[in-house]
């Protein structure tokens, strides 16, 4: 019949309309529910314990406020008190992702000085190949690190892209993974399989807290959890990356 084949088509564009409207695929974790530990270094903390932040490098002049401990989302957090010299140890988190293709990743931290603003982390490693260390498998996870952040500093959790300081094995440079930084905004995603995946979250400078993991297969910045949070300061730099309602 004649009419059918219009109506079909008119069926299949309302389909792809509807599969365009669709919202990104998410997940998200504490960081304070690992699946492995190892290591004494990394401890974790209850909203409202005592946080040893940065006594030698305060954020004018105030310790990390109780505040923004008291903020953590599940009431938990993991992180290196300050003064306590990192060992090695790491996380393990267990995932799955429901769709293969780019995923782009988001910690949200206490990253408030230049001496406290990184972890290591490794996606897909075994656990014998977790190190303290910036080679084939194991990133440098940076918080502000680059001279063009470092007014950024805050004792507030903030979320930030997942990045690689020497680029290698993943390729998201610090800055690269920044909005409203540079000319172009471009994000680096990790390509994940559908199905299970480890990431292996290490130590790396004392004073360095983390309370949650994000993922989405959205490259763009309002795709961000419901419990982000921003300080005024960092308002500009992360646009509209505000807590959905
Ligand atoms: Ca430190
Ligand atoms: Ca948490």
């Amino acid at each position: 019949m004649s009419y059918m084949k219009p109506i079909r088509m008119f069926v299949l564009a309302c389909c792809a309309l509807i599969a365009l409207s669709v919202n990104a695929a998410e997940i998200s974790w504490e960081a304070e529910k690992f699946a492995k530990k190892k290591g004494e270094s990394i401890k974790v903390y209850k909203a409202g314990d005592k946080v040893k932040g940065t006594p030698d490098e305060q954020i004018d002049g105030k310790p990390i406020p109780d505040r923004a401990v008291s903020k953590a989302s599940g009431n938990a957090f993991i992180g290196v008190d300050n003064g306590v010299a990192t060992d090695g140890s790491w996380v393990k988190y267990e995932f799955a992702v429901p769709v293969g293709g780019d995923w782009y990743f988001w910690g949200k931290v206490i990253a408030p000085s230049v001496a406290d603003n990184s972890f290591h982390w490794g996606i897909d490693i075994k656990d014998e190949e977790a190190k303290k260390a910036d080679d084939d498998k194991n990133n440098i996870w940076d918080f502000f690190e680059k001279e063009e952040l470092r007014a950024y500093y805050t004792t507030d959790w903030v979320w930030f892209r997942l990045n690689s300081r020497s680029g290698k094995p993943f390729p998201g440079l610090e800055l690269d993974q920044y909005i409203n930084f540079g000319d172009t905004y471009d994000p680096t995603p990790l390509n994940l399989s559908a199905g299970k995946h480890t990431f292996h979250l290490i130590d790396r400078e004392d004073g360095t807290f983390i309370d949650a993991l994000f993922a989405t297969t959205s490259r763009a910045h309002r795709q961000s959890p419901t419990a982000v949070e921003t300080t005024d300061k960092l308002a500009t730099l992360w646009g509209d990356l505000k807590q959905r309602r």
